[in-house]
């Protein structure tokens, strides 16, 4: 009698143990609050979902999980189901904005939310579901959850110009945002060496901006120096691909910011129209290297015409509020050079180059403005003084993003220096591929604070997120862009999402990575192998 109490006993304690091994149940990122509560949910082939939501983006992407995933069909028939799966957003109004509740008890999950935060309580009970060893265990313990995101502006971005990469694969890449609740697509459409979106007033563009002269030879192992041969490289997005990726994407609560880069790293624009330039005589190609050109866009009344044009084509296939419009990397010579331009700094009382840079951004901006959007740009638009409304992407460190806050402008914290450049290494080791410079390692990911500490409580609030860069130059394939991507990614999804007393990197590297690695490796999806703390 008394030895099946003292079995009993131990495994309530080697239960209980194993729980509180695992505090966040394996969540990636980290919820804002979890209580374990005993008991088990058991997930069948008869389980259903129950719902009053009508056309239902979370509840069609659970519903199709569920089949594919654990062979359980027809899941929205009205039963008396053992096990039932209720969504709702009854009670969700006192949630924050994208906040959820997921509650599990023996005989019902019920998942509350509001639009994205319902979808967001979707995907913590699809990573509860997935197991580590297997994708088909259905047995979940009992727990509440209470869940909201720190940042309103989650993002990750992806450069398309310097490598492209086909219309399918930018799918399966908004996939793996959605399931770390990244709200953001930042998509980087245009540069140096390639024009990716079709413009149909304008079809030169992709007609010869899109193709360069040369083609990458080797895979993602390599650690050589590259090498080109001759053969035409290219490729672009028609508009009807970019209207089936931004509903894609919209299913999944992920906004795209479409960016259209000007007056700087514009050759690709001005080999298909030289008038856009201000020596129109001349020729230009598309880059075949790597860098920042001279030559960018001349302030001409016929640039700012091409621009809008194009703005209006963008606008017509991107309804969300931000149009990126670059501002990076701009030199002056050109413009210092030219007669036009040094007419037009008269003209308009400007101090030097850096004000035609600011009149450029600012017309762009109040075009767009009058359109209802607003404008993102990378911290050199403070050059010569900001344009009225815009945000800022700090990327070349934080001071950038720190003089926009204390200037009442919003900022993305976005700085190459703090481990959200995904084109750096991983790792010291020689063995990794041959990357841009520089190292960038999980760990550094994990640890960046977004949040400057010398901003006042009141400039704080301007600093609305954060974002990882994906730049291509040194990535030609797919499988390249998924191992530079990952597992970084899953540490920016916890500095977006998780409260800063909640993160622990050796509870994310040791206890919950594992399990999603697994995942990955089940979807066959790439990805660098980290290694143990302290190496
Ligand atoms: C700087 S970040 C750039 C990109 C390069 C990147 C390489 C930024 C706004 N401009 O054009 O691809 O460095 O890390």
């Amino acid at each position: 009698k008394y030895s099946w109490c003292f079995i009993l006993v131990f495994f309530a304690f080697t239960n209980c143990f194993s729980q509180n091994a695992d505090p966040n149940s394996g969540l990636i990122p980290a919820p804002f609050s979890i209580k374990k509560n005993p008991g088990k949910f058991f997930l069948h082939k008869r389980s259903i979902i129950q719902t009053d939501l009508k056309d239902n983006k979370a509840v069609f992407f659970l519903s199709s999980y569920l089949q594919q995933f654990k062979n359980i069909n027809d899941t929205l028939r009205n039963d008396t189901a053992a096990s039932v799966i209720v969504l709702t957003n009854i009670g969700a109004d006192t949630l924050p904005d994208e906040g959820y509740r997921l509650s599990i008890t023996p005989k019902r999950i019920t998942v509350t939310g509001r639009d994205a935060g319902l979808f967001y309580g979707v995907q913590s009970l699809i990573q509860l579901l997935a197991d580590t060893k297997t994708q088909v265990t259905s047995t979940l313990n009992c727990m509440a959850i209470e869940d909201h995101p720190r940042f309103k502006y989650r993002g990750v971005h992806l450069d398309v110009s310097r490598h492209f990469f086909p219309a399918s694969f930018i799918k399966e890449y908004i996939d793996l945002l959605a399931a770390y609740k990244i709200n953001t697509f930042h998509w980087h459409l245009t540069d140096d060496q390639g024009w990716r979106i079709e413009i149909k007033k304008y079809p030169r563009l992709t007609e010869i901006g899109s193709m360069r002269a040369q083609t990458l030879i080797g895979n993602y192992h390599d650690r050589m120096p590259q090498q080109f041969d001759h053969t035409p490289y290219g490729g672009f997005y028609t508009q009807d691909e970019i209207k089936d990726i931004v509903k894609y994407a919209a299913d999944r609560y992920i906004t795209i910011i479409p960016e259209i880069e000007m007056p700087g790293h514009s050759l690709a624009a001005l080999a298909a129209y030289p008038e856009l330039s201000c020596n129109p005589k001349r020729t230009y190609k598309v880059a075949e290297t790597w860098g920042v050109f001279d030559d960018v866009y001349c302030p001409s009344e016929y640039t700012f015409n091409f621009l809008e044009d194009v703005l209006t084509e963008v606008m017509q296939l991107f309804p969300g509020k931000y149009i990126h419009i670059g501002g990076d990397e701009v030199p002056k010579s050109i413009w210092h050079n030219s007669a036009f331009c040094q007419h037009l700094i008269k003209k308009l009382k400007l101090k030097n180059e850096h004000g035609l840079q600011s009149y450029f951004i600012e017309r762009i901006e109040k075009f767009l403005n009058d359109k209802g959007r607003s404008i993102i740009g990378w911290d050199e638009i403070l050059q010569g003084g900001l344009a009225p409304n815009a945000t800022v992407m700090s990327w070349r460190g934080e001071a950038g993003g720190i003089a926009a806050a204390q200037q009442n402008h919003n900022v993305i914290m976005t700085s190459q220096n703090s481990g959200l450049y995904f084109d750096k290494a991983q790792g010291k080791s020689d063995q990794e591929p041959l990357s841009i410079g520089g190292y960038a390692p999980l760990q550094q990911t994990y640890a960046y604070n977004p949040v400057p500490q010398v901003l006042t409580a009141e400039q704080q609030t301007y600093i609305i997120g954060v974002q990882a860069n994906l730049w291509t130059e040194y990535i030609g394939t797919t499988a390249k862009v998924e191992y530079m991507l990952l597992p970084r990614m899953l540490a920016l999804s916890e500095i977006a999402w998780t409260p800063l007393a909640n993160k622990n990197y050796k509870d994310f590297s040791e206890t919950r990575l594992p399990r999603h690695l697994n995942r990955l490796d089940a979807s066959c999806i790439n990805y660098r192998v980290p290694e143990p703390i302290g190496i």
